[in-house]
Order: C-alpha cells, then structure tokens, then sequence
C-alpha cells in the first residue's frame, strides 16, 4: 500500500502514528505529494483524491481510501479491529465525539495556517484567523478539563490530539498552549515519549 503524505501534514501524521501503533509500518510504502489550495494537481485529482488533499492511501487492489479518519478506520480493520477505535458500545460515541473535537481543531489549525502563510497579505482576515484560534484554544480548555479521559490503551482521539499538538509546537512555538494547562502538558509529554510521536515528528519537506 502506498500513502500519500508530506512531513509537514497533521492529517498524514494522524496516519503515520496509527501506522506505527498498529504495528504495519512493514506494509505501507509512503509516497511524498506535495498540495495546497490553489495548487494546480490534476493528475492527483484525477488519479488520486478530487478534494486534492493528503493524506490518501492507494490500495493494492488500486482502490483509494481518504480521508485520514477513513484509514485509520481501514487501517484498524487491518490490524484486526477495536485497537485505536473502540468495539461498538458507550466507549465508540465518546472516543469519535473527542477525535472529531481534536480533528476540528487539527482543521481550525490549517486554516489559519493556509490564511496568514498562503493567502496574499492585502485579502487576509485577522478576524476569521482569530476566530479559528478561539475554536482551537475552547478545545484545548476542554481537553485541559478532561484529561483525566485521556488514559488506556492509545486510540485515535490520542492520535489526533498528540497531532495537533505537535503542529501548533512546530508552526506556533511561541504561542503558549501549555500555559494553565498542566494536565494537557503532561499528557502531551507521555504522547512525545512514545516511538509513533519520535518517529513523525513534522517538518518542511
Ligand atoms: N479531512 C481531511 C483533511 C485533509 C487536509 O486538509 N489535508 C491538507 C494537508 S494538512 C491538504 O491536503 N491540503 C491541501 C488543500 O487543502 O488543497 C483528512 O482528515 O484527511
């Protein structure tokens, strides 16, 4: 199989760490793409995803999967099912209810990131980038508040918040999340420690 990817992405991270949680890193062969808004990609469109977005992961068989909760799912099934998304009952609705808060906020992050980095300086909209920031900083307060949830077995609500963490480290150092969130600070030390995180860490290609 062959997943399409670039280091920067915290979609494709999402991806990667589940991969290596899952114990399949031997079965995936990663393939960098470079996208973007306004990027013009249409054989990847045609071939590939016609959202034009990564992560994506071409199957032997040549069908494609995305998007990155998509084949977390598929890659679970693989993996012999109920690992990082829990069987069905109670415990399934809170794990996707909190990876699809920890996800929104994965795609509050990119926005602002494609907004202040992408879009030419005279069309920006400070107050659209703040907005989105507010969105981001309400979801780490509820994590801040829940972490106590954040315990067991990793699943793919830990995928996706170690993710997002890691990208607003490595986009906005200086932005401070950890500040008054001490419980979410050490859950992010536990994630960091972990070989999936040391071995996804993001960077530009
Ligand atoms: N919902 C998608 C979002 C994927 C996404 O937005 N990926 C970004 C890279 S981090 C992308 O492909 N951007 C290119 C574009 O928006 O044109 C997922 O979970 O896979």
């Amino acid at each position: 199989m062959k997943l399409m990817y670039a280091p920067q992405s915290p979609f494709a991270r999402k991806v990667r760490v589940a991969v290596i949680e899952l114990g399949l890193g031997d079965e995936i062969e990663p393939v960098l793409q470079a996208v973007a808004p306004v990027k013009e990609n249409a054989d990847y469109a045609a071939n590939v995803n016609p959202l034009r977005k990564i992560p994506a992961l071409l199957l032997d068989d040549g069908r494609v999967l995305y998007d990155s909760t998509v084949i977390c799912e598929y890659l679970d099934d693989l993996a012999g099912g109920g690992q990082i998304l829990p069987a069905p009952g109670p415990d399934r609705w809170d794990v996707l209810t909190q990876h699809a808060l920890a996800q929104g906020m994965m795609e509050a992050a990119v926005l602002v990131r494609y907004e202040t980095w992408l879009r030419p300086g005279e069309r920006r909209w400070p107050d659209y980038v703040d907005d989105q920031w507010d969105r981001i900083e309400s979801g780490l307060d509820w994590f801040e508040a829940n972490a106590k949830g954040l315990v067991g077995p990793v699943n793919i609500t830990h995928v996706a918040l170690g993710c997002l963490l890691g990208y607003l480290d490595f986009r906005w150092p200086d932005a401070g999340w950890r500040d008054g969130r001490s419980r979410l600070t050490n859950w992010s030390n536990w994630f960091a420690r972990r070989d999936s995180c040391k071995q996804t860490e993001p960077h530009d290609p």
